[in-house]
C-alpha cells in the first residue's frame, strides 16, 4: 500500500478522535503535527474535525451524525448504512491553535466539500480503515501511514531504504488481508481468494525476509566503520523532528547536509569531523528525527541507524524552544532512545531556534534549564560557543603525556601533529620533547610504535 497522489496536490480533512487520554492541548498539538506531517507529503489541509470518542479501538471510530457530516465534506461518494453507529460521546468542533501551526502551513478557504483524502490522527486498524473508507467512498490514511510514507519518501541511502521498507511491508501487511479485492476474491469460489492472499502473503514474506537478509549485511559494513572511528571523540546530535539538527550539523561542521523545512527530513546517521577541524578530529554525527507516537516498527528499524548515537561520548539533545510543545518532545526523544538502548553519556540539552524568542522568554528558559545551552543556528556566535563547548569536553575526555622523539624519527613528528593535539615543544640535543593531549589508546599505540624505532 502506497499514498498514491491522484493528483498533484491532495486536499486533505484532517480527523481527531479526542479520547479521554488527551490531556490540556494535546489533541490539538498533535492534530496541528498531523497537518505538518500531511503538508510534507505536499498535500493540502482543507479543515479539520474531531469527534469524542471513549476509546479509538471502536469498529466504528466516526459516530453516525459525525460520519454524515463528514461524508458531506467529502462530496458523499460512499455508503452509510443505518445501525453504523457505536457509542460514542457528543462531538465537537476543534479549532486548530494558530500558535501550534507552523508558519508555512497553507491557510485556505476552500470548502471543505474538496477533501479527496481523510486523515486520522490515530492508528486505525486494517477494518476500520477499512470500513470509513467505504463510508465516505475516498481515501483513509492514519498517522502511521502517513509517517512510514514520509519516511519511504525521504529515505537515501541503502540503509535507511531497506529500514524503511521493512516497516512498511509490515504496515501493509495486516492490511492485505482486509483489501477489497481479497473479499472479492474469496467470494469466487473456495479456496480462489485463499489462494490469491496466500500468494500475496507470501510475497510479503519473502520480501521481508530478502530485505532483513540484505540489512544484516549492510549493518555488518556500517559496524566495522563504526569500530575504526571508535578510537576518535564522537559527537551525536539527536532530537525532535525539525528542531534544527541538520542544521546545527552544518554549521558546526561546514557541510552540506541537508536541512530542510519538512518533517523527516534526515533518515540517515551523517558523520562529518567537527570543523574548524581539531588534533584529533571530534566526529560529529545528524541522527533520525523522531515524533509522537512514532510507530514501534520504525523505531526498531532505526535501532542500526541509532548506534551511532548509542556509540557518542557527547549527546546533544537540540530542541526547537520556539515551539510551546518542546517539552513534551523532548520527552519523546529520551523515551525512544531509552528503548532503543542508548545509554546516557555526557549530555547537553541545547535550546534552539533562540532568534524566534523574546529576550524575557530566553531568560525564562534558561532558568529553567540552568545547564542548557541557547543557540540560534544562524547566529555565528552560538555555533562558536557550540563548537569551543565539543572541544572543552574532548579534551577533558584526553589525557596529557610527553614524548620523546629522537632527531633520527623526526618523520613521525608531523604523524603526531595532525592526530593529536601538541602543547608543547622542546628540542633537547639528541631528542624532541613533546606534551601532547590524546587519548588513552592513541597514546598506548604511539609509544608502542616508538619502542621499535
Ligand atoms: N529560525 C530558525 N530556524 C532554524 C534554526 N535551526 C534550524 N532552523 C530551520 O528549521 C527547519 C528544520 O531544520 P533541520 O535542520 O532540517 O531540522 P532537523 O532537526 O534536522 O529535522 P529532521 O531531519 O526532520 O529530524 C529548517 O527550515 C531550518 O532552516 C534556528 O536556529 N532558527
Ligand atoms: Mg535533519
Amino acid at each position: 500500500m502506497q499514498l498514491t497522489a491522484k493528483k498533484s496536490l491532495n486536499h486533505a480533512l484532517l480527523i481527531s478522535i479526542c479520547t479521554p487520554q488527551f490531556k490540556g492541548d494535546e489533541a490539538t498539538e498533535s492534530l496541528a503535527e498531523l497537518a505538518r506531517l500531511v503538508t510534507t507529503l505536499g498535500f493540502k489541509v482543507v479543515g479539520t474535525q474531531s469527534q469524542r470518542q471513549s476509546s479509538t479501538k471502536k469498529i466504528n471510530v466516526l459516530g453516525l451524525g459525525k460520519l454524515a457530516e463528514i461524508a458531506q465534506l467529502t462530496g458523499n461518494k460512499g455508503v452509510i448504512e443505518d445501525g453504523e453507529e457505536g457509542e460514542y460521546l457528543a462531538d465537537e468542533e476543534l479549532t486548530v491553535n494558530p500558535s501550534a501551526v507552523p508558519l508555512d502551513m497553507p491557510s485556505d478557504n476552500l470548502p471543505f466539500a474538496c477533501a479527496d483524502v481523510v486523515v486520522f490522527d490515530c492508528d486505525l486498524s486494517p477494518s476500520q480503515l477499512r470500513n470509513v473508507e467505504n463510508q465516505l467512498g475516498v481515501e483513509v490514511f492514519d498517522r502511521t501511514g502517513i509517517i512510514i510514507e514520509i519516511f519511504s519518501r525521504h529515505a537515501r541511502t541503502k540503509t535507511a531504504k531497506l529500514q524503511v521498507e521493512i516497516a512498511r511491508l509490515n504496515y501493509v501487511a495486516p492490511r492485505l488481508r482486509e483489501s477489497s479485492c481479497g473479499d472479492k476474491e474469496r467470494q469466487m469460489g473456495k479456496g480462489a481468494g485463499e489462494t490469491t492472499l496466500e500468494l500475496n502473503r507470501r510475497k510479503v514474506r519473502d520480501q521481508l525476509a530478502e530485505l532483513k537478509r540484505e540489512l544484516v549485511s549492510v549493518q555488518h559494513e556500517m559496524k566495522g566503520r563504526r569500530t575504526q572511528r571508535s578510537e576518535l571523540f564522537c559527537v551525536a546530535l539527536v532530537g525532535y523532528t525539525n528542531a534544527g539538527k541538520s542544521s546545527m550539523m552544518r554549521a558546526i561542521t561546514g557541510s552540506d547536509v541537508l536541512s530542510e523545512n519538512k518533517l523527516f527530513a534526515t533518515l540517515d546517521t551523517t558523520v562529518r569531523a567537527l570543523f574548524p577541524v581539531t588534533q584529533p578530529r571530534i566526529l560529529v554525527s545528524d541522527t533520525v528525527g523522531f515524533i509522537k507516537k512514532l510507530p514501534h516498527d520504525l523505531v526498531a528499524s532505526f535501532h542500526s541507524t541509532l548506534a551511532e548515537a548509542q556509540d557518542a561520548s557527547l549527546l546533544l539533545y537540540v530542541v526547537d524552544a520556539s515551539d510551546p510543545s518542546f517539552r513534551s518532545q523532548l520527552d519523546v526523544v529520551h523515551t525512544v532512545l531509552n528503548e532503543v538502548g542508548v545509554e546516557d553519556s555526557k549530555k547537553l540539552l541545547i535550546l534552539n531556534k533562540s532568534d524566534q524568542l523574546e529576550p524575557e522568554q530566553q531568560q525564562a528558559l534558561m532558568e529553567e534549564f540552568p545547564d542548557a545551552m541557547m543557540t540560534s543556528t544562524l547566529n555565528p556566535v552560538d555555533v562558536s560557543k557550540l563548537h569551543k563547548y565539543i572541544v572543552d569536553v574532548a579534551q577533558q575526555e584526553m589525557i596529557e603525556d610527553e614524548i620523546i622523539v629522537p632527531y633520527t624519527a623526526k618523520g613521525i613528528i608531523g604523524e603526531i601533529r595532525s592526530s593529536m593535539s601538541v602543547i608543547k615543544e622542546e628540542y633537547e640535543y639528541s631528542h624532541i620533547k613533546l606534551t601532547v593531549r590524546s587519548n588513552s589508546i592513541d597514546l598506548a599505540r604511539l609509544k608502542k610504535r616508538m619502542l621499535n624505532l
